[in-house]
C-alpha cells in the first residue's frame, strides 16, 4: 500500500555496485535492481534510494562523477534506468537518486576545461588558489587522509579536493556553475526521479580560506551561504512538487543547523541525515583506532536529536548503517552466534523503527548481515580504506594493527555482495564478484530468510507495516527513559492519550526493568522472551496503552 504522507514512509537504500548483477560482470547492475523490485515490494519499502549510477570513473564507487547526464554503462543505460523507474512506480515503490554536487570527478569535462589554463571559462568551476610559499593554500586537510590541496604544475596552482584527490571541489560562489547544477537537477526531475539525497551537502559553502587550528572543517561545514544555496536550488528545481522528498547528509553538523535545514518553511530540505551517533566507537574523535562503543552517549545522542529536530519544527532521517558505516549488527549486536545475531538484529530494528523521522533500511540490514573480517589488505577495495592503511603504516602500526581497524571501521563491510542465496558468489553474480562475498553467506542469505517466519526480515517487514498503519510512531511526543541506564534503551511515544513503551536490552546480559515500569497493554513487536522486568540479553518489545 503506498502511503500518501511522504512522513510514513521507509527508505530502502541500494548500493548497485554489490546488489545483484545479471551480465556476469561481477558488479551489480540497474537489471539486477529491477530483478528484485518483487522482494522489496515484500519487505514493504516505499522509496528505494540508489547510490550514485551516473557515468564515473569509479574511483569512489560512483561519488566522483564525471558525465551528470549519463548513466555508466558498467550499471546499465538510461533505457535501463527508465525501465527500473517504471517498474518502480509500477509497484508503488519510488526512486531517490543520489546527487554528488559539492564535487565532481577530475575526470569530469569542466574540470578537465578548468585545468587547462588560469582564463579558461571553466577555471572558476572549481576552487584553484596559489600556495602559499611552495606550502598549499591551507593547512586543511582531506576527509580521505593527506592535504585537502593538490598541486596541479600546469598551471602552478592547487585545487581543493576534501575528499580523494580525484574528486575537485566546486565553487558553488560561480553563479553560472549552481545554475547548471540546477539544470541537471531538473533533467532528472522531467526523467521522473521521486526524491533526492544529496552527498555531503553541507560542504558546499566553503567560507574564508584561511589556516584551521584543526583541520580546516570547522571553517567549511555549514559554511555563511550554506542555507542561501540550498534555499535557492530548492526554488529553482524541486520546491513546488508536492511530495518529492529530499535528504541532506550533513557531514560533522549541527541540531542548530539541521533544523534550519528541515523546517517546512525555509524551504530548503526535506530531512537530514547526521553520523554523531556512529561515532561512539571513535578513540578521541578518530575514526581509525579501536574501542568499545559507548551506549549511555549513543542514546544521548539519538534522544537530543529527537528532541530537538521536533522541537525545531524540522525532520530526521534515522539509520543505523549506510555505504559508509560498517554493519550494525556486528558494531551495536552480536554477530558472535546466530541466536545472539538474531536476536540482537531483531532489537536494533525494533529500537530505530519506533522512533521519529525517516527510517532507512541499508541493502542486507534486513537479513542481519554482518561485517566481513577481511584479514588481508588485498581484500579491500576502498579507497578511504586503502589511504587510511599507507597512512597508518607510515605512522608506523603493524599489519596486523591496521588490519584489526579496518575489520572494525572500514566502508567495505557494508559493500559486500547481498546474499541471496547459499549458492556460488551468495547467488549475487555468475562471474568473479568485484569484492570477496561474506564467509557467512550459506548461513545469511535472503532465500533462509524468507523461509524462517522467525528471521530478522519479518521484524523489519512488520516494523515498516506499522509505520504505515500506526499515527503514534510517525507523529507521537519521544520521552526518553532510563537514559543513564547502561544496559537499556527505553524510551515512550506518545500521542491523542495513547503511550507506546519501547524497551531494549543492548547488553549479553540479563538487565533489571524497575519494578516501577508498567508492562500492561497490547505488545506490538517484540523478539524472543516473555514480556517481563528481567530482559534477556538483546532483548526488545513495544507495548501500546
Ligand atoms: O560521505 C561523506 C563522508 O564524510 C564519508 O566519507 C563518510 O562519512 C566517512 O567515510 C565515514 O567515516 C559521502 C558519501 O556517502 C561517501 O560514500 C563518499 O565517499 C563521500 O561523500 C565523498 O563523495
Amino acid at each position: 500500500m503506498a502511503v500518501t504522507d511522504w512522513r510514513k514512509s521507509v527508505v530502502y537504500q541500494i548500493y548497485p555496485k554489490s546488489f545483484n548483477d545479471t551480465t556476469g560482470s561481477g558488479q551489480g547492475d540497474i537489471n539486477g535492481i529491477i530483478e528484485k523490485l518483487d522482494y522489496l515490494k515484500t519487505l514493504g519499502v516505499d522509496y528505494l534510494w540508489l547510490t550514485p549510477v551516473y557515468r564515473s570513473p569509479m574511483n569512489d564507487n560512483g561519488y566522483d562523477i564525471s558525465d551528470y547526464y549519463e548513466i555508466n554503462p558498467d550499471f546499465g543505460t538510461k533505457a535501463d534506468f527508465r525501465r527500473l523507474l517504471d517498474e518502480a512506480h509500477r509497484r508503488g515503490i519510488k526512486i531517490m537518486s543520489d546527487i554528488v554536487i559539492n564535487h565532481t570527478s577530475t575526470h569530469h569535462n569542466w574540470f578537465v576545461e578548468s585545468r587547462k589554463s588560469k582564463d579558461n571559462p571553466y577555471r572558476d568551476y572549481y576552487i584553484w588558489k596559489d600556495g602559499d610559499n611552495g606550502a598549499p593554500p591551507t593547512n586543511w586537510e582531506s576527509k580521505f587522509g593527506g592535504n585537502a590541496w593538490q598541486y596541479d604544475e600546469a598551471t602552478d596552482q592547487y585545487y581543493l579536493r576534501l575528499f580523494d584527490v580525484t574528486q575537485a571541489d566546486l565553487n558553488w560562489e560561480n553563479d553560472k556553475l549552481r545554475k547548471e547544477i540546477y539544470d541537471m537537477i531538473n533533467y532528472w526531475i522531467d526523467f521522473g526521479m521521486d526524491g533526492f539525497r544529496f552527498d555531503v551537502i553541507n560542504l558546499i559553502s566553503k567560507g574564508e580560506y584561511k589556516n584551521s587550528d584543526k583541520i580546516g572543517k570547522e571553517l567549511y561545514t555549514d559554511g555563511p551561504r550554506v542555507h542561501e544555496f540550498l534555499h535557492e536550488l530548492n526554488r529553482n528545481t524541486f520546491g513546488n512538487i508536492p511530495g518529492f522528498m529530499t535528504v541532506g547528509e550533513m557531514s560533522s553538523t549541527t541540531l542548530e543547523h539541521c533544523i534550519k535545514y528541515t523546517h517546512p518553511d525555509r524551504q530548503e530540505l526535506s530531512s537530514v541525515f547526521n553520523f554523531h551517533h556512529l561515532k561512539v566507537d571513535y578513540k578521541e574523535g578518530e575514526k581509525w583506532t579501536m574501542m568499545p562503543y559507548n551506549f549511555v552517549e549513543l542514546k544521548e545522542i539519538l534522544f537530543k536529536w529527537q528532541k530537538g529536530i521536533a522541537a525545531g519544527g524540522g525532520w530526521n532521517a534515522i539509520f543505523w548503517c549506510n555505504h559508509d558505516q560498517p554493519r550494525v549488527v556486528s558494531r551495536f549486536g552480536n554477530d558472535t552466534t546466530e541466536e545472539l545475531r538474531v536476536q540482537s538484529g531483531k532489537m536494533l530494528a525494533i529500537t530505530l523503527h519506533l522512533l521519529q523521522g525517516t527510517p532507512y533500511i541499508y541493502q542486507g540490514e534486513e537479513i542481519g548481515m554482518t561485517n566481513l573480517y577481511f584479514n588481508q589488505i588485498e581484500d579491500y577495495r576502498d579507497v578511504e580504506s586503502l589511504n587510511a592503511y599507507e597512512i597508518m603504516k607510515d605512522k608506523g602500526y603493524s599489519e596486523s594493527e591496521i588490519i584489526a581497524i579496518l575489520q572494525d571501521k572500514s566502508r567495505d563491510n557494508s559493500r559486500s555482495p547481498v546474499q541471496w542465496n547459499g549458492k556460488k558468489n551468495a547467488g549475487f553474480t555468475d562471474g568473479t564478484p568485484w569484492i570477496n562475498v561474506a564467509s557467512n553467506y550459506e548461513i545469511i542469505n535472503v532465500e533462509k530468510a524468507l523461509k524462517d517466519i522467525n528471521s530478522i526480515f519479518y521484524t523489519y517487514q512488520k516494523l515498516i507495516k506499522l509505520r504505515h498503519e500506526q499515527n503514534i510512531i510517525t507523529y507521537g511526543e519521544v520521552k526518553p527513559l532510563l537514559e543513564e541506564d547502561k544496559q537499556i534503551f527505553a524510551y515512550e511515544r506518545i500521542l491523542d492519550g495513547k503511550t507506546l513503551l519501547v524497551i531494549a536490552n543492548f547488553s549479553d546480559t540479563q538487565a533489571e526493568l524497575p519494578a516501577t515500569f508498567d508492562l500492561d497493554g497490547e505488545v506490538m513487536i517484540q523478539n524472543d522472551g516473555e514480556i517481563c522486568h528481567h530482559l534477556k540479553p538483546y532483548q526488545a518489545f513495544a507495548i501500546l496503552r
